[in-house]
């Protein structure tokens, strides 16, 4: 018997130390020979001599496998920024543009998952509740032959951007070509037909915030899905988990967890087993309402301090030496009514997870920019806890390690129409008018203190004339000083969104302008990470592709925005473009913003034309009163 690891669960106790020695050994194509080994040694003990204890013998694969694609689980290198691109990059070209081990996930010895999404690890965390770790196995692609067999009754697959249709990501690889799929398709396409799931074909589970796409796209079949389920699961699925494995037949393939039966924190366990990034939610849900937003339908919830300790625990514990505080904006976590801030307790919480032992670093996934205009002094205060324990380096950072904090934020539109009508809370306590100008005086306050945000726009929301677009356009311009990155995505109606019965934008219908600030965007992007030289192989490259494939894609209209994007200089396209950048010179320098104070339009959430839930009206969801059969109605979708 090859005994092929140890695996350290604990050390409590000073001196001795607790291992479960498992030993893997087929000796049949489906029947492995485990060994367990386990007991409190003292430390002078060597683990190799310790092969006594229980030895079971155990024929058979394990009942659930539970799995995520090799781009969504990767921690590409601690950069989120390229686990985004992988949803963009077409699969076919992926080569140039990443090392293909940036996809080599780490596995315990065993051949389990050292870490994977967070989405998935609840769910292996609820299963744990009811089934041992014997018959819940978490793998990556490449060991999915080793543990799916004959027993195995339950594939379940984390589904992040399976198709890479969020946001229309997938339209960056379109941009190469047609029928081109990005990475993160190509690697989900991977598991789904996997011929070992062909061969023993368990049960398929989908789940996740990007499962709707599958329905959306109607590949369920193609994919052979035997569940597809959408929503927040932790009160719904024991119940859900029982009538899966006997298939009962009232049950339906797609299963829409309604709001109604979203967790209260209490309900919500601490993960076992470290997540993607050292993924900790700090909060769920946000009280906005954006209408094109998701987390906007959810219950807007903080996590208490203890828990988010423990999960932080749970991923140092396992090796993780960075933690992402996942959160649809930082500043709602213990916020005071009215969307006050409530920086003690952010403080608080910053200094507990920074003191895990193990931890190294520190970042966020989103916030909002209204809080940081309200109180810049939230972000003075936040700075020290962030910056300095940030992995991200940038030049322009005055960090004595130039050190800059990247949190994502939606800045969305610069139309003030469209904000109005569709993300007004957006803004709260500024009015949609102050837009502009709230953006502009935030980015100021967050450059000056090295937070250097990843900020994405929405181009093509329903409606969107030139008019909006000139706007957005003039608002890219007040921010060219800025250091960020702006990312142009184009607007999807996402599933259980208020927008989800409107059109998908479509890149043939892009506009002129739309294409300028698409590109615009880039090209601040390129300056403020490559600098302002382009390469001459870049800058002859671009036209290249414009005359062999853009032309003929997307029509003339992307000609001069790309040219603008190479680098020919702005006074030879003046006509033919809206912004004109003629002399300017980018300044490494604070931008300053060309706004005075701003006074906030609102004075209260409970101001006529809003409709957002604060602080104040949190904490509401009903406790389980059902989790039988009934809870999930069967055809609630
Ligand atoms: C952390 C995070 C990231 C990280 C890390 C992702 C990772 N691989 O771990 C980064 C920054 C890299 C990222 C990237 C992107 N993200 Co993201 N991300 C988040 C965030 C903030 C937290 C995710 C999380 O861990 N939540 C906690 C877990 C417990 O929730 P969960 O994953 O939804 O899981 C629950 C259920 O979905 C379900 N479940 C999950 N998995 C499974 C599996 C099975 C089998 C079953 C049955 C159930 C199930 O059970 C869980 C418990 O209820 C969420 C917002 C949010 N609060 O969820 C956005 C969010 C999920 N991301 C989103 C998007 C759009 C993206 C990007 C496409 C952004 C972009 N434009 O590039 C990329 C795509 C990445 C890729 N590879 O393609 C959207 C998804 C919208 C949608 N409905 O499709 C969200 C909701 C943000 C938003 N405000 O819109 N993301
Ligand atoms: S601010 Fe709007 S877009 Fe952002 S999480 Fe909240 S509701 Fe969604």
């Amino acid at each position: 018997m090859k005994a092929t690891g140890v695996h350290p669960r604990c050390a409590d106790q000073p001196g001795s130390y607790w291992v479960d020695y498992y030993a893997w050994h087929d000796v049949h194509p489906n029947a492995r020979i485990r060994a367990l080994v386990g007991g409190r040694v003292p430390n002078s003990v060597p683990s190799t001599f310790l092969i006594k204890g229980l030895v079971e013998v155990s024929v058979g694969s394990p009942k659930i496998v539970l799995t995520a694609s090799a781009s969504e689980a990767s921690e590409w290198r601690h950069s989120i920024w390229q686990q985004m691109l992988s949803a963009t990059i077409p699969a076919k070209h992926a080569h140039r543009w990443r090392s293909p081990e940036l996809l080599n996930n780490e596995s315990w010895p065993d051949g389990r998952a050292k870490y994977v999404p967070n989405g998935l690890r609840m769910v292996e965390t609820l299963l744990l509740r009811e089934y041992s770790e014997d018959d819940v196995v978490v793998c990556y692609l490449e060991n999915l032959e080793k543990f799916i067999g004959p027993e195995t009754k339950v594939v379940a697959i984390h589904a992040h951007n399976p198709l890479g249709i969020s946001y229309a990501t997938d339209v960056y690889s379109k941009i190469a070509g047609k029928n081109l799929i990005p990475v993160n398709a190509a690697e989900f396409l991977k598991i789904v037909k996997h011929p070992v799931i062909e061969k023993y074909r368990p049960k398929i589970v989908i789940g996740g915030p990007g499962a709707w796409q599958l329905e959306r796209a109607d590949r369920l079949d193609e994919f052979n899905v035997d569940y597809l389920i959408d929503g927040e699961i932790e009160r719904v699925f024991s119940d859900l988990f029982k009538r899966m494995m006997v298939g009962d037949p009232t049950l339906e393939r797609i299963i829409k967890v309604p709001k109604s039966m979203q967790p209260t924190v209490e309900e919500i366990p601490v993960v076992r087993h470290r997540s993607t990034f050292g993924v900790v939610e700090i909060t769920r849900g946000c009280g906005r309402g954006c209408q094109f937003c998701g987390p906007a339908t959810k219950v807007g919830r903080s996590f208490p301090l203890e828990h988010i300790m423990d999960s932080a625990r749970v991923n140092a514990g396992e090796g993780a030496t960075e933690i992402m505080l996942a959160t649809e904006d930082m500043f709602l976590y213990e916020q005071l009514p009215n969307f006050e801030t409530n920086t003690s307790a952010l403080e608080t919480m910053l200094k507990g997870v920074k003191s895990v032992p193990g931890i190294e670093t520190l970042q966020m996934s989103h916030i909002t920019m209204a809080p940081v205009v309200k109180d810049p002094t939230v972000i003075e205060r936040l700075t020290p806890l962030i910056v300095p324990y940030s992995h991200v380096q940038h030049k322009e950072s005055t960090d004595p390690d130039h050190r800059m904090t990247d949190p994502i934020i939606g800045l969305e539109t610069g139309s003030s129409r469209l904000f109005d009508i569709f993300m007004k809370g957006k803004a709260y306590p500024y009015k949609a008018h102050q837009w502009r100008d709230v953006v502009l005086k935030g980015m100021e306050t967050l450059n000056k203190h090295n937070w250097f945000p990843f900020c994405t726009f929405i181009i093509g929301l329903p409606g969107e004339t030139d008019a909006d677009t000139k706007e957005s356009l003039n608002l890219l311009y007040d921010l060219r000083d800025a250091k960020g990155t702006f990312v142009p995505t184009f607007f999807v109606p996402l599933e259980n969104t208020r927008m989800k019965q409107k059109e998908s934008a479509k890149l043939i219908e892009m506009t002129d302008l739309q294409w300028e600030f698409f590109y615009t965007c880039w090209k601040y992007n390129l300056h403020f990470w490559k600098g302002t030289k382009s390469t001459m192989k870049f800058s002859l490259g671009v036209p290249f592709y414009y005359y062999m494939l853009g032309r003929k894609l997307f029509g003339d209209g992307i000609k001069y925005p790309l040219y603008r994007f190479a680098g020919v200089p702005d006074r030879f396209m003046r006509k033919h473009l809206y912004l004109d950048f003629t002399g300017y010179k980018r300044s490494d320098g604070v931008m300053q913003a060309p706004v005075n104070e701003i006074q906030p339009g609102f004075q209260s959430v409970r101001e006529k034309g809003l409709n957002l839930i604060d602080a104040s009206q949190l904490h509401h969801i009903a406790p389980p009163v059902n989790v039988g059969a009934e809870a999930v109605p069967a055809a609630s979708n």
